[in-house]
């Protein structure tokens, strides 16, 4: 169970005042907000610890060290991954998928496919294109129905011997869609493809188990889960990442450098090239732990609830349209009203302390596919309520009355 309240006392964010309102915060897909828990090791880490790692013989760099590499357990553990040496950490989702599509490079040719989902986030889209065009291998799209699901059996029938790699997000950001990676994993499998899954909105809301699922790639960012921005990781089988190159040359890739020839470093260390975020990863690794402390079956349950209250109480405004309304999914409400841009309707909400993201949230071929320009999207964390998502509604309703 949630105690709501005093979980938003972890939140001093959530205190302030935007507009003169309280602010109300409805943009945890873009970004998640940051406890305590977390802001206190960040201050902890730059007060008493602040060196750099795997470098120094002195006690700070040492104290850095460990704490960096007890993070990189902790995120293993969380995600289930066999060795730790399989958790690589980088800057983010954005980071990880260049990571994968530039190694790739050496692996793929012309007449080999690899096949995208139509849910996809820009990132999980242009550094596979962008391998494409190296490689002249075939980029194909596995499409949507109406509800923002993906159309399984078109999946089957685009996946054959050809087939080479197959990139999907777990949970769509525009539309929160929830897609069955472990059943998409096993069909790519049956045709010797790899799959890397794009984690970036699953991690906030479920735990995934990369073992069980049986993924190749699995990649998200701390931000999205309560930690800082500028870190994320890569979970890749160990056998997939011993294949690849490394993405950037530079220190603590290396084994040995003369100016003949230099040799990598084994995992992890061959894709953490230069200085790390230090601190970024530790605190990724408290905001792990806080998530957990809480517990992710807590966490579903509850936002599901407001899911489905926002959705009813939205509902009732007419001529308002909620987009992605698949079976499964998540607590991300994406909707327009008849006739108002959804730039104009999140300026009215802002004013009234309610942070919205309007746009095409980084999916413009989603928006293609529904033929408008954008959405207003509002996103529910574990510490939002349902007091906050009436004031989203009289919000909206305001809106509408002013612009309509
Ligand atoms: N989506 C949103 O408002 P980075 O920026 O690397 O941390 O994450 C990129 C990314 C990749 N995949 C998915 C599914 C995502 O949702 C995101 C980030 C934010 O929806 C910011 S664009």
């Amino acid at each position: 169970m949630i105690n709501v309240n005093k979980i938003r006392e972890d939140f001093p964010i959530l205190n302030r005042e935007v507009n003169g309102k309280p602010l109300i915060y409805f943009d945890n897909a873009a970004t998640s907000q940051t406890p305590k828990q977390v802001i206190d090791v960040i201050v902890d880490y730059y007060s008493n610890y602040n060196a750099n790692i795997h470098r120094g013989v002195h006690t700070l760099s040492q104290e850095a060290t460990d704490l960096y590499e007890e993070a990189r357990l902790k995120i293993q553990k969380h995600f289930n991954a066999k060795h730790s040496y399989e958790i690589i950490l980088t800057s983010g989702t954005t980071h990880g998928i260049n990571l994968v599509a530039n190694g790739f490079s050496s692996l793929i040719k012309k007449g080999d496919e690899v096949l995208v989902s139509a849910l996809e986030h820009h990132s999980n889209i242009v550094p596979w294109q962008m391998l494409c065009e190296r490689t002249g291998a075939t980029l194909k799209v596995i499409p949507m129905n109406d509800n923002g699901e993906l159309i399984m059996s078109e999946y089957e029938a685009l996946l054959s011997e050809k087939t080479k790699l197959v990139f999907v997000n777990h949970i769509s950001n525009a539309l929160g869609t929830i897609n069955p990676i472990k059943q998409m994993i096993e069909m790519a499998h049956k045709v010797g493809a790899a799959v890397l899954v794009d984690g970036a909105q699953s991690c906030p809301h479920l735990k995934s188990d990369v073992q069980e699922l049986d993924v190749d790639f699995y990649v998200t960012s701390a931000h999205k889960m309560c930690g800082p921005t500028g870190v994320g990781m890569l979970y890749g089988k160990e056998e997939w990442l011993n294949k690849l190159p490394p993405y950037q040359g530079g220190g603590e890739m290396i084994d040995q450098v003369t100016f003949e020839k230099t040799t990598y470093a084994g995992l992890p260390h061959k894709f953490e090239a230069g200085t790390p975020n230090i601190c970024g990863g530790i605190a990724f690794g408290a905001a792990v732990d806080y998530m957990n402390a809480i517990g992710f079956e807590n966490i579903a349950s509850y936002e599901h609830e407001l899911l489905e209250y926002a959705t009813q109480q939205l509902l009732k405004i007419e001529g308002l349209k909620i987009y992605g309304t698949a079976k499964e999914k998540t607590s991300v409400i994406s909707f327009n009203v008849e006739g108002i841009h959804p730039y104009d309707i999140g300026t009215i909400l802002d004013k009234l302390g309610i942070a919205v993201r309007t746009g095409h949230h980084c999916a413009q071929p989603i928006m293609d596919f529904f033929k408008i320009p954008g959405t207003v999207r509002a996103s529910f964390a574990f510490y939002n309520t349902k007091e906050e998502i009436d004031a989203l509604v009289e919000g909206v309703k305001t809106a509408k009355m002013m612009l309509s």
